[in-house]
């Protein structure tokens, strides 16, 4: 019989994987696990009480903000700010970082950066949405001021990350850097499970996840890349098969479970991609090492890129290594 430990006691089993083990992680993803939970069930409630619909403002993207994006924003604001872990935030809600100044944050070591409901734009139709989720250690010094530097770190500098999926079941995903490891929130129990283990990306994949609405604004490579999945050939398994759902979180977590690739290329409507460095592709390709995958901008590895803008937009080309490098190889060969 498997044990199904919770996620508390995997975070304290494996203490010892995260700097400074002093319980940091334990607390930090303590709070992320308990602002899952309220966020969870707003959303499986969110069809009656109100909180569908657009909050009638834009975020700092122009992207009409949901009600729900801002009711989970503040929820996972306020659940980390009663952390002493945490000197500071930055979320795809928000057009600046935020601070933690109060006395139990001024020997705070780490930082959070979010997109604390991604896909958002689903959720009026039911389907499945995701928060995501990045922690680094501050570079600035405790007792010193925070500052944009913190959040402008690399994505190889992340000491965790993670996502939760509000899917059929709700699951937190996260890495720690040893291995990718998945928990079920049990509602009736209140706890979540370990019910993916040390997650590894299969290896071969067949499915493709892109918006071909946007095929005529592709790079030849991707566009060739694309009638090159879409041929015949038995022995490779092609055709491969499209799933694209709008949400990053659901398209990722079914690729890295079955096998597949995700691409959100440059398009005159997105002329450096749609996803956003920090807030989504630096934590899913952390994720994606981890699991034995490979992450790109089409040519550079995602987590060396520098950040220069908290706002910043990459193409991103994510899943399984032979998927990627397949994709790259089109991209090299027409640029
Ligand atoms: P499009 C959601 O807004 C998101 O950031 C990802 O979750 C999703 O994969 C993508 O954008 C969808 O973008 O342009 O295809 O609707």
């Amino acid at each position: 019989m498997e044990r199904h430990i919770t996620l508390g006691e995997f975070i304290i089993e494996n203490q010892k994987d995260f700097p400074y083990a002093k319980g940091e992680l334990s607390a930090l993803l303590s709070s992320i696990r308990l602002a899952g939970k309220v966020v969870n069930q707003a959303i499986n409630k969110a069809g009656l009480s109100e909180i569908l619909g657009k909050a009638g403002n834009e975020n700092v993207q122009g992207e009409d903000q949901a009600k729900l994006d801002v009711m989970a924003n503040d929820v996972f604001i306020e659940t980390l700010r009663n952390r002493g872990e945490i000197c500071g935030i930055a979320s795809e809600e928000l057009e600046d970082y935020l601070i933690f100044d109060e006395d139990m944050h001024k020997d705070a070591k780490y930082i959070v950066l979010m997109d604390p409901l991604d896909g958002s734009s689903n959720i009026d139709v039911d389907i499945t949405v995701g928060t995501i989720f990045s922690i680094y250690r501050r570079i600035s010094k405790p007792g010193e001021s925070v500052n944009k530097e913190d959040f402008l770190q690399p994505g190889e500098n992340q000491v965790a990350a993670g996502y939760i999926i509000y899917g059929t079941s709700t699951i937190l995903v996260y890495t720690t850097g040893n291995g990718v490891n998945g928990f079920t929130f049990d509602p009736g129990i209140g706890s979540f499970f370990l019910s993916h283990p040390e997650i590894k990306f299969p290896d071969h994949g067949k499915i493709y996840s892109v918006n071909e609405g946007n095929y005529v604004h592709f790079p030849t490579g991707v566009k060739k890349y694309i009638k090159w999945v879409q041929e015949i050939d038995e022995k490779d398994g092609r055709p491969y098969t499209s799933r694209y759902t709008g949400s990053l979180v659901a398209d990722f977590h079914r690729n890295m479970l079955l096998g597949g690739i995700y691409l959100y290329p440059t398009g005159t409507t997105s002329p450096k991609g749609k996803l956003r460095l920090l807030y989504e592709c630096n934590p899913m390709a952390f994720l994606t090492e981890q699991a034995g995958g490979k992450c790109t901008d089409g040519f550079t590895r995602i987590l060396e890129l520098k950040p220069t803008e908290l706002h910043e937009r990459v193409p991103f080309f994510c899943g399984n290594k032979e998927m990627v490098e397949k994709a790259e190889e089109f991209m090299r060969d027409n640029q």
